[in-house]
């Protein structure tokens, strides 16, 4: 039996592997992020970890925030969002709430302020329809802010919106004009 610690370890691992760095254990994605069951865990068995397709699972199924999905029969897997690889998600525009959330902190504030959110690293800008996400997204790196982004009005200026599979709203960058600090 493994202890949640450990299924919290390897989600870290299959993120770095799924969203970040297929090489670190010489495995490939597809252009839509899936890589081959089977292949991943012999790969990260090669790389001294102790994996099987039973814990695989259960770190997919427990994961607190959903990040993994398995294709409809279970042979291959793929990140649900989060990537800073290119790859294509195939999410399509969804509307989203009138108002939606961003957690960050204090000191990012001026930037933000002067250039708008940006999507940084990753492929999109993370959004949450909940102020409760969004405050746990913030309080990662400290004393959480919260900007309430006008999705609404974003929509229909044109911003597309997506909604991943596992919750998160994602848009390719939030213009300072759509955003209060709460
Ligand atoms: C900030 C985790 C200065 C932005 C979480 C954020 C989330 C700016 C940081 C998910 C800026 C980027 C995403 C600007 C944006 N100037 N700072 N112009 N624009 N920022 O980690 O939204 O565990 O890429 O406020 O729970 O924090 O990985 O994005 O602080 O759902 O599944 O730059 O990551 O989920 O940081 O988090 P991130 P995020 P996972």
């Amino acid at each position: 039996m493994k202890t949640t610690n450990t299924y919290v370890k390897l989600s870290k691992f299959l993120s770095l592997i799924l969203r970040h760095k297929p090489e670190t254990i010489g495995i490939q994605l597809d252009k839509n992020g899936w890589t081959d069951v089977q292949i991943l865990l012999q790969k990260i068995q090669q790389s001294g970890k102790s994996i099987d397709l039973k814990t695989l699972q259960a770190v997919v199924a427990n994961n607190d925030k959903k990040r993994f999905a398995f294709n409809i029969n279970g042979s291959r897997i793929r990140a649900n969002q989060g990537h800073s690889l290119k790859i294509e998600l195939g999410y399509t525009p969804q509307t989203p709430p009138d108002i939606l959330y961003h957690g960050t902190i204090e000191r990012f504030l001026e930037s933000i302020f002067q250039t708008g959110l940006d999507k940084r690293k990753r492929h999109h800008v993370h959004l949450s329809a909940e102020v409760a996400t969004a405050n746990m997204v913030g309080k990662r790196r400290g004393n959480p802010v919260i900007l309430e982004i006008n999705a609404q009005e974003m929509q229909e200026e044109g911003f597309l919106f997506y909604l991943s599979k596992n919750g998160v709203w994602l848009t390719e960058k939030v213009p300072v004009k759509y955003m209060n600090r709460q």
